[in-house]
């Protein structure tokens, strides 16, 4: 036991023994939930540190407490790294997650009861797109764009065609379970033409667009806003990027508009995470997560299981589980009985409520910095289709629950290797 832990241990045994158990859990599971990562040392390291105990309502320089002199330090080096990882003229690191970083871009651009175009959550789309059970939903006027039936991948005329008869102000792209590109330039434009400023909601993918992999919104978009703890490999937390004459506006939709105190533990642990992106091993990281995501596609397809627009281009991928006569909680749960963790989803045009759904989304994130590669993914897709193609069969789920354990006592999850 470390040393942070064992004082936890003896000031707090329950709270110790929930965590050690959490630990177990992540080390002893193949992890596929596509937004999830494991943080490095130093970026778990940064989020343990005394820089918790600090206010510092305000930005850099200009604080509404004494004794920032050195959290300023720390902020300005986040943003100045940030800034230089996605080309940004401006950035914002307080966020405290990703919703947040969406409810105050909103705050900065538009006035409760405007118009927005963004991505319906049922066709990949997130709460925070204009949900009717989000703030984003009620306080905003949203329409929603979705993919093409028949291919499911998001038509760019049919959303052309709702925002030249919507006319918002804002258009925003951006998804939580899009397994394709998004022609960010395509929908500047149309954006452009019918006067709307257009924001980018780059969550998922922000490591991939961080390593040169996933095209930059940032030259295109008037805000871009992200999380840092998907595929980026940082702490959990939210950030903002636009241009500089939004600068103004964005900084105090965050500080004072929606936020109080930022959490300046997490900015430290935000700013290592964005030294980390600069470096060679983090590209190659998020290559192998692409590398990955297309060899677990293709070998579920070669199962025998239908992805949703037939494959991914970026870290994950959405599996119709209906061919199996599985609804997505089913699958979920059979999974997580053998020890592959995901998340059910809903497909595009899914008939099934939002709480069984028909799909399961599966991402290469967290397997790819425990060191797997290709050939561990070809084990996985065997595993996943052992479990989904015989349910009822306890001998078939014991073999896969001892394949699970095989494969993660292969790759430790605090192994030296993929450590930056
Ligand atoms: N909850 C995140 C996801 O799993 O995609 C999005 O906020």
């Amino acid at each position: 036991m470390d040393y942070m832990a064992e004082i936890l241990a003896k000031a707090d045994p329950e709270i110790a023994a929930a965590v050690t158990k959490e630990k177990e859990r992540q080390t002893n599971k193949i992890e596929l939930i596509a937004s999830e990562n494991y943080v490095s040392p130093a970026v778990m390291a940064a989020m343990g540190t005394e820089l918790t105990n600090k206010y510092a309502e305000g930005y850099p320089g200009n604080r509404y407490y004494g004794g920032c002199e050195y959290v300023d330090i720390v902020e300005t080096l986040a943003i100045d790294r940030v800034k230089a990882v996605f080309g940004a003229e401006h950035a914002n690191v307080q966020p405290h997650a990703g919703v947040q970083a969406n409810i105050a871009a909103y705050f900065a651009m538009l006035d409760a009861g405007d118009t927005i175009v963004g991505m319906s959550l049922t066709h990949g789309g997130h709460l925070s797109h204009g949900s009717p059970a989000n703030l984003s939903g009620k306080y905003y006027k949203f329409h929603h764009y979705g993919v093409r039936e028949d291919t499911e991948v998001i038509d760019y005329d049919e959303l052309r065609d709702l925002m030249l008869k919507v006319r918002p102000k804002l258009l925003v792209a951006g998804a939580s379970a899009y397994p394709r590109k998004i022609d960010y330039k395509t929908m500047s434009d149309i954006a452009k033409e019918v006067g709307s400023l257009f924001m980018v909601d780059m969550a998922h993918i922000a490591g991939l667009v961080a390593a040169g992999l996933h095209p930059n919104p940032t030259p295109y978009a008037d805000v871009v806003t992200g999380t840092t703890h998907k595929t980026f490999r940082g702490p959990r937390g939210g950030l903002i990027l636009c241009k500089k004459e939004l600068a103004k506006a964005i900084d105090k939709a965050i500080f004072p508009g929606t936020q109080g105190g930022p959490l300046m533990h997490v900015i430290a642990a935000k700013a290592v995470s964005f030294k980390e992106a600069l470096t060679p091993q983090f590209k190659a990281y998020q290559q192998q997560i692409v590398a990955n995501a297309q060899a677990l596609a293709s070998a579920l397809q070669k199962r025998g299981f239908r992805l949703i627009s037939g494959g991914t281009d970026n870290h994950l991928m959405l599996v119709d589980v209906r061919p199996k006569k599985l609804t997505g909680k089913a699958a979920e749960k059979l999974l997580d009985e053998v020890g592959a963790t995901a998340n059910k989803n809903a497909i595009p045009f899914d008939t099934e409520n939002p709480l069984i759904t028909s799909g399961v989304r599966m991402g290469t994130p967290a397997t790819t910095t425990r060191g797997m590669k290709e050939g561990e993914m070809e084990r996985i897709a065997d595993i996943v289709d052992m479990v989904l193609s015989n349910p009822e069969d306890q001998q078939i789920m014991l073999k896969a629950k001892l394949l699970v354990r095989e494969l993660t006592d292969s790759f430790p999850l605090f192994a030296e290797e993929w450590r930056v």
